[in-house]
């Protein structure tokens, strides 16, 4: 089975085994006491990732940019923000991760481009300006307003006007990232011209931002997963990614496990795996989204998940988390950021590694950080957060309404600095952060973690190198169990001979587990948040949390 299953996925790769790690530039850490996350802070830590055993970063934007949305709006795709440093600190950065085994994978943010980059300056200048095309252009409507009511994802209306030559160009985020044409051809050349020339650079791949908007027709009110997208991604990978050992991971909100094997299938051409949402949005309101988050339901929860288990079993690949810059701290929504801080945390991130996929790490999470609680608005950046704020003053939220929806779900809670030490600001900065810490880092931080054998940074130490050594983690069949239990996670993993049986309690309170027949087992443990397990069979006692793995 394992010979087919592989020649099903085609030929095994480095990113099939590798964990990678996500790192939020601006607040993960600070060499020169301007508050700013930059690139030289990346290298001094990364002994940090070497030890955690990751195999390849995933850098959010460190290109020139005035960020409004610190960074996913690029003004010179060639070029380093000088807050992050310089070219030379950029190519030290990719030798020195690369000493350590580690690889670079950059942040291609090609749906829109910043307001203030070149191209838009021109294009919004005249309309005979060749470069005019490269964004997106409409007439008013004929009462002079928008050409449509599309809203924009961060508040306001999707189209945004320039007197000067009478159009409306279409930002679908906001006014400060005009959407790119990529209809236009010369674009497409200088976007695959720009990511060659940053593969030359020995990078390990792209993680690419809302790549799945860039098919758009937008006369046709279609964004996601337009007509154009599968043509744009096959050209992009002949143009760029043919033939080099680089991994590419695609951003979607709208793909679904019916549409996942067009992005990823091996007959594609087009990327490497998907990064979906689906579980995540399952939490969500379906009418006030994630600002009121829905109760936990695990049973929909593990339903997802399964389903694209199931989807990619022997064809495409998923990526696997919980937790980004633009989510929630995972134990705080997730798990129980009290008292049971750590067993919740060891017990996701269990349930996480062990599933089929390449699992992604997001800064902090290794050592458990949380939600924050800010009590005014003046605490929070995020271009998201503020604008969808000012439309629910508007709508008459009441500001403290608002402000616990952003602390229980908004984007600021995973862009609090990393948490490295108990001193004066975490040991993020020497100066003033441009976002608060988390006060509860003198708790909190990566040095009381680390010299704590008990602590979050060992077990997913532990559950990285489980990977590495354990064909069955990384290409066995997937097989879920108590799908209807609201809260306990069970599932198999079988490749030949090996089999795991994982078992998770995602609740606070001590439980009694009914095995299912096809998880009765004797075995060793391989890994456990509480003592131990070996065999399962009858009826177990769950303790609050906790998780296990064992191999039979
Ligand atoms: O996110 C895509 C996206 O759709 C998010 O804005 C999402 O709707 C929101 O975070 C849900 O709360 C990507 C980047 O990850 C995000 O940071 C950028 O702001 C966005 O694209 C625009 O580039
Ligand atoms: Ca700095």
């Amino acid at each position: 089975m394992h010979s087919t299953e592989t020649q099903a996925q085609g030929v095994p790769k480095w990113w099939h085994t590798a964990t990678g790690y996500q790192i939020y530039p601006r607040s993960f850490c600070d060499s020169n006491s301007d508050g700013i996350g930059d690139i030289p802070g990346i290298i001094s830590k990364l002994d940090h990732l070497r030890d955690l055993g990751i195999g390849f970063i995933w850098l959010s934007p460190v290109y020139a940019s005035p960020m409004a949305d610190n960074g996913y709006d690029i003004s010179d795709y060639m070029a380093i923000a000088p807050e992050y440093g310089t070219h030379a600190d950029f190519d030290r950065l990719v030798a020195e991760a690369k000493a350590r085994g580690i690889g670079i994978v950059m942040d291609l943010v090609v749906n829109h481009s910043s307001a203030v980059h070149h191209w838009f300056q021109a294009a919004r200048a005249a309309t005979d300006d060749p470069v005019h095309d490269y964004y997106v252009w409409r007439d008013p409507a004929p009462d002079g307003g928008p050409p449509s009511q599309q809203r924009a994802c961060f508040g306001g209306s999707a189209w945004h006007f320039v007197p000067e030559i009478g159009k409306y160009y279409l930002g679908f985020f906001s006014a400060e990232q005009p959407d790119l044409n990529w209809q236009n051809p010369h674009l497409r050349r200088e976007i695959y011209d720009m990511m060659n020339w940053w593969l030359d650079k020995g990078i390990a791949g792209f993680r690419m931002d809302v790549i799945s908007l860039i098919g758009k027709d937008v006369d046709a009110g279609i964004f996601e997963e337009g007509p154009f997208l599968h043509e744009y991604l096959q050209e992009m990978h002949r143009e760029t990614l043919a033939g080099r050992d680089v991994v590419t991971v695609g951003e979607s909100w709208a793909v679904s496990p019916e549409t996942a094997l067009l992005y990823c299938g091996r007959d594609r051409q087009e990327l490497d795996m998907v990064f979906q949402f689906n579980h995540i949005v399952e939490g969500w309101d379906p009418v006030h989204g994630k600002w009121k988050p829905r109760p936990f339901d695990l049973v929909a929860f593990k339903r997802v998940l399964n389903d694209w288990q199931t989807a990619l079993a022997d064809d495409g690949w998923n990526s696997l988390f919980l937790s980004n810059h633009d989510l929630p701290r995972q134990v705080s929504r997730y798990g129980d950021d009290g008292v049971y801080r750590v067993q919740s945390a060891k017990m996701l991130a269990t349930v996480i590694h062990m599933m089929k996929g390449t699992p992604f790490v997001y800064q902090g999470e290794e050592i458990g950080m949380t939600n924050v609680r800010f009590t005014h608005i003046d605490q929070f950046r995020d271009i998201e957060t503020l604008g969808h704020y000012a439309d629910a003053i508007a709508d008459g939220v009441a500001p403290d309404d608002f402000i616990a929806g952003a602390n229980t779900n908004g984007r600021d809670n995973a862009r609090t600095p990393m948490q490295w030490s108990a001193d004066t600001q975490a040991g993020f900065t020497t100066g003033t952060p441009w976002i608060e810490v988390n006060p509860n880092h003198s708790d909190i931080n990566v040095a009381a973690d680390r010299s704590d054998p008990d602590g979050l940074f060992d077990y997913y130490q532990q559950l990285i190198a489980l990977r590495k050594t354990h064909a069955v983690i990384v290409h066995g069949q997937y097989q879920p169990y108590a799908k209807d239990d609201p809260s306990v996670v069970a599932f198999t993993r079988v490749l030949e001979q090996e089999k795991l049986v994982v078992v998770a309690n995602f609740t606070g309170a001590q439980l009694q587990f009914h095995v299912p027949d096809g998880l009765t087992c004797k075995g060793q443990s391989l890994l456990s948040n509480y003592g131990p397990r070996d065999a399962l069979s009858g009826i177990v006692t769950l303790e609050p949390f906790e998780a296990f793995v064992i191999a039979s």
